[in-house]
């Protein structure tokens, strides 16, 4: 387990300078832009929409990190420029048939990751992790950014490391500060999803952000 992979939520990035803040991201060593699609009913808010999707999708090479924070993800897919080195998470609790849906993301080329809600527990996905590359764990509530770390969340992903092993992907979504990444890290995550308390906390450039992170981790 040593690349850590570092995920900017764009959803935290100024939305007016998207284009800017992107090359920024790039040049700062992004490995996938961290895309939150909200539809305001699984969650309380509503995020980015299909055609800034494709336009970010038209300009950059990066590859994207599709959070799928929607009802019946599995029958949506088609929404969303998916493609061959991309991943693709959708929530055990939205998802009637997670395996099938895992089969159509590996079908399209892309990583298919199980999220986890703080209160789902861990050993829901033991008959179905097979079927994905990974778990995305959410250390706070889905539907927002700047919330605080549920403590317990950390403990998760280290049981989901030694469950599962060093071959998935594990990455932790919410309030990855610099000082929760290296609990993160050491608890055995994988890749860690950057918004307002670390590379967008307008302390400090993307650029700065991004070298104190890959310092602390
Ligand atoms: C929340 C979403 C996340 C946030 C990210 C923000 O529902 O899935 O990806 O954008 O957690 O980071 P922070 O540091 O503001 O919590
Ligand atoms: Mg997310």
């Amino acid at each position: 387990m040593d690349k850590i992979y570092i995920c900017p939520s764009l959803m935290c990035a100024d939305q007016l300078r998207l284009y800017d803040g992107i090359k920024a991201l790039e040049e700062a060593g992004a490995d996938l832009l961290h895309i939150d699609v909200m539809d305001g009913c699984f969650v309380p808010n509503i995020q980015l929409g299909t055609s800034l999707i494709e336009a970010i999708r038209a300009e950059f090479d990066i590859p994207l990190d599709f959070h799928l924070m929607i009802e019946s993800p599995g029958d949506k897919l088609g929404f969303f420029p998916i493609r061959e080195g991309d991943w693709v998470s959708v929530h055990y609790e939205t998802d009637r048939h997670p395996a099938r849906t895992a089969a159509k993301i590996a079908a399209l080329g892309a990583k298919p990751l199980l999220a986890l809600d703080p209160e789902t527990p861990l050993s829901v996905c033991e008959d179905i992790i097979d079927c994905f590359e990974g778990l995305l764990i959410m250390t706070v509530d889905p539907g927002y950014a700047g919330q605080k770390l549920i403590p317990a969340a950390v403990g998760k992903i280290k049981r989901a490391r030694d469950a599962f092993g060093g071959g998935i992907i594990i990455e932790a979504d919410g309030n990855v500060s610099f000082e929760n990444a290296e609990k993160m890290k050491a608890a055995g995550a994988n890749a860690l999803v950057c918004g307002l308390s670390s590379l967008f906390s307008g302390e400090y450039s993307l650029k700065e952000a991004a070298e104190i992170l890959r310092r602390t981790i």
